[in-house]
């Protein structure tokens, strides 16, 4: 029996309905008409992974419950927009709610419901089922290859933007999965979103130079170890994409593999690195013959979820914005889903006029950055100018390197290897990252 008049508030962010979901849900309906809050999937995807099932699947499904009355969208992290808009008399939550961002959500509850005198109500956490717990279980299936594959694409439907961080093994993809920053002040939770399997960086983890002379084979043997222990989605860094006749079955290796995204730049001859300045040469391709390129692997690829990324380095060889504004054009007329535009500028100040002049034409093509020299330049603040995938692209390589070459040099200094013990996990540690 539900008591009169009154109604009952709950938030459910979870793909799956667990015995806790169902027990709150529960004791709600025992005080009034239960209100959930259901999370959008945009909403849930500002602070992990999208859902599997959609917003209106998961709409659909709670509304046929019989101690629900009504489904409403709860946009973020934050309920106070809903409490204000229904004023439930009560919100319900289980009482494990009192540690970093979800305690930030708990005060702003209490708060909210003191300007019109609703009340919190906590029932106790279902002992043996955790939301992260059900989360873990499901790893597996969200990391089918079908799924993996669409994640980017829907990624960039639920986000303003992408971030994405060099991922160069199975042990930078396990950092690169489970890193978090969470504000609790502003309820703000970061991730990172995918991973770039650099052609720099895997290069220099096998001590060779970034000349596209680590092979193929070797190159996805790299995106099998990253893929086999992380779940998100993986952007390729394809160096030129070779020959047409060997592009066309690197594009289907890499959708077979679930892949998201391969970037292909339009250099030919020696690939040398983009941010060698002036001491390489840097030949670009004839615009044509790259369109050409990107349109045979369209023509490859059999899911439409995959990804064809062209990257332009007009600006890296130093054949100014013109070019750069015509190449980006040229290979979108050939079919690629994406423009990368690369820059070596420090202040980043042509990429801002790459952007202004591009956005006029193509409001709504992804557009990539790589801000490794203009660095400065707040991820929000390069958003704004107009990317939707910001890649970190060599920043765990860059950091493991110096603190491996100091470890060499103090063991070799001292003659043993106590004094490196302040600077160095323990073997404990070790143990403890990795996941049975
Ligand atoms: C890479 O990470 O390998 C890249 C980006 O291609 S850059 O090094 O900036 O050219
Ligand atoms: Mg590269």
């Amino acid at each position: 029996m539900t008591a009169d008049n009154k109604t009952v508030y709950i938030a459910i962010a979870s793909d799956i309905l667990h015995r806790g979901h169902l027990n709150i849900i529960e004791a709600g309906a025992k005080l009034g008409e239960v209100i959930v809050g259901l999370l959008t999937d945009e909403g849930i995807a500002t602070y992990k992974r999208p859902p599997i099932l959609d917003f209106e699947t998961r709409r659909e499904l709670l509304e046929s419950m019989r101690q629900v009355s009504k489904v409403v969208p709860q946009s973020s992290l934050s309920y106070a927009e809903n409490l204000r808009a229904f004023r439930p008399d009560y919100v319900i939550h289980g009482d494990d709610w009192r540690a970093g961002i979800q305690e930030a959500a708990r005060t702003e509850v209490i708060n909210v419901l003191a300007e019109y005198g609703g009340e919190l109500v906590e029932v106790p956490y279902t002992v043996g089922v955790s939301g992260s717990e059900v989360d873990a279980k499901l790893r597996p299936l969200v990391n089918t290859t079908e799924l993996r594959r669409a994640r980017l694409r829907q990624l960039l439907r639920l986000k303003p933007w992408v971030r994405a961080m060099e991922t160069s093994n199975g042990l930078s993809a396990l950092i690169v999965e489970h890193a978090k920053h969470e504000d609790p002040a502003t309820m703000a939770v970061r991730e990172y979103d995918a991973m770039w399997v650099s052609s720099l960086c895997d290069s220099a983890f096998k001590g060779k130079p970034d000349i596209e002379l680590v092979d193929f084979s070797s190159r996805l043997q790299t995106i099998h170890d990253i893929m086999e222990v992380s779940t998100k989605p993986v952007i390729v860094d394809g160096d030129t994409g070779g020959r047409v006749e060997h592009f066309v079955y690197t594009v289907r290796t890499l959708e077979r593999v679930g892949v998201s995204a391969v970037i292909i730049e339009d250099k030919t001859g020696l690939k040398q690195n983009s941010l060698f300045g002036t001491d390489a040469t840097q030949v670009l391709d004839d615009p044509d013959q790259f369109a050409a390129k990107i349109n045979a692997g369209k023509q490859a690829q059999t899911t439409r979820d995959f990804m064809i990324i062209a990257r332009c380095e007009s600006l890296i060889a130093g054949a100014g914005m013109e070019d750069a504004l015509f190449r980006a054009k040229t290979y979108l007329a050939a079919g690629a889903d994406g423009i990368m535009i690369h820059s070596r500028e420090k202040d980043g100040e042509e990429v801002k006029e790459f952007l202004g002049s591009f956005r006029q034409e193509f409001p709504d093509v992804p557009v990539i950055l790589v801000p490794t020299s203009y660095n400065h330049i707040l991820e929000a603040d390069l958003a704004k100018m107009g990317a939707n995938v910001i890649i970190h692209a060599n920043h765990m390589l860059r950091s493991a390197y110096p603190a491996m070459v100091d470890t060499a040099e103090k063991i070799l200094r001292y003659g043993r290897s106590k004094e490196v013990d302040g600077q160095i996990m323990s073997i404990k540690e070790v143990l403890k990252i990795i996941p049975e």
